[in-house]
């Protein structure tokens, strides 16, 4: 039987590639992609004996590179047939009057214009295929305005948009798409929403226990495991101490 093939963008650290473990584990050869080679050649020898593993290094703001990159897989790797949007990140946390725009062309660039260049090169190959499967990695950010979360909440906001608009304009050729919407997991999320400044991360995951991207990758196997007929479309995970993106209950 023929393994299914997943392209995992942001998998050299966090959600991505605790995904990229789990999903080795259902057999399903991975294509990883990230920035960081080192990180993705480390990870490349871990699954290799279990799953084939092809590496994509490139920053998803870099349009040319990216179609380059995703049109060059080896053809006998297969086709792809899951795609997770995955790379992402917040840069800051200031107020809109005092943010900083280079942390805004960061935001929009990655999360929403890095996610449709991907994209944009994934579909065209499921639609030939007649079959894939997209999980675009939202936020609770897309769903809820934080204060001081603006324009990262702007550009999960635009996620959320662009997964709806990928449902109803993909549906005539039975590709699934969802998103999944994580509240607070520790990941290397913050320490690079704040610049490197791990004690002040730190902090944001003190006091209760947050998720873990293994409990997202579980949740994203679990969503690529249903039967064709069932679409998980939209699904909001919270640690159990988060009701909204400011009420998080912290141990006495
Ligand atoms: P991490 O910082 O641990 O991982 C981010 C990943 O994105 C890295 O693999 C990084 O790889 C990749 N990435 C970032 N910028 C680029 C870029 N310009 N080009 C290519 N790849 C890039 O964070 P998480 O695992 O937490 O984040 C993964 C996703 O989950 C993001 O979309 C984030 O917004 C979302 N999310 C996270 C939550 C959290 O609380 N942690 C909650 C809700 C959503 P590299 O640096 O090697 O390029
Ligand atoms: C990451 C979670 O609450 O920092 O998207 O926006 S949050």
């Amino acid at each position: 039987m023929k393994m299914k093939t997943a392209l995992i963008t942001g998998a050299t650290s966090g959600i991505g590639k605790s995904t990229a473990i789990e999903l080795a584990k259902h057999n399903i050869d991975l294509i990883l992609c990230g920035r960081r080679q080192d990180r993705l050649n480390q990870l490349q020898s871990e699954l290799s004996n279990s799953v084939k593993v092809h590496t994509l290094c490139f920053d998803v703001r870099d349009k040319e590179k990216v179609f380059q990159s995703i049109d060059g897989i080896p053809k006998d790797f297969g086709s792809i047939d899951i795609l997770i949007n995955n790379a992402g990140n917040a840069h800051g946390l200031d107020p809109i009057q005092t943010g900083n725009i280079d942390d805004w062309d960061a935001m929009i660039d990655i999360n929403v214009k890095g996610l449709l260049y991907v994209s944009k090169a994934v579909i065209p190959k499921m639609i030939d295929q007649k079959s894939g499967h997209i999980i675009n990695i939202g936020s609770i950010a897309g769903k809820e305005v934080y204060p001081n979360g603006n324009v990262y909440c702007a550009s999960k906001h635009a996620v959320d948009a662009i997964n709806k608009g990928m449902q109803v304009d993909l549906n005539q050729y039975g590709i699934k798409v969802g998103a999944i919407h994580p509240g607070l997991v520790e990941t290397e999320f913050s320490n690079v929403r704040f610049k490197g400044d791990d004690q002040r991360a730190d902090s944001v995951y003190k006091g209760f226990d947050p998720l873990t991207p293994e409990d997202i990758a579980d949740i994203i196997a679990f969503v690529i495991t249903r039967p064709y007929h069932v679409n998980i479309a939209d699904l909001i995970v919270f640690p159990t101490a988060q009701a909204s993106s400011t009420v998080v209950k912290k141990k006495l």
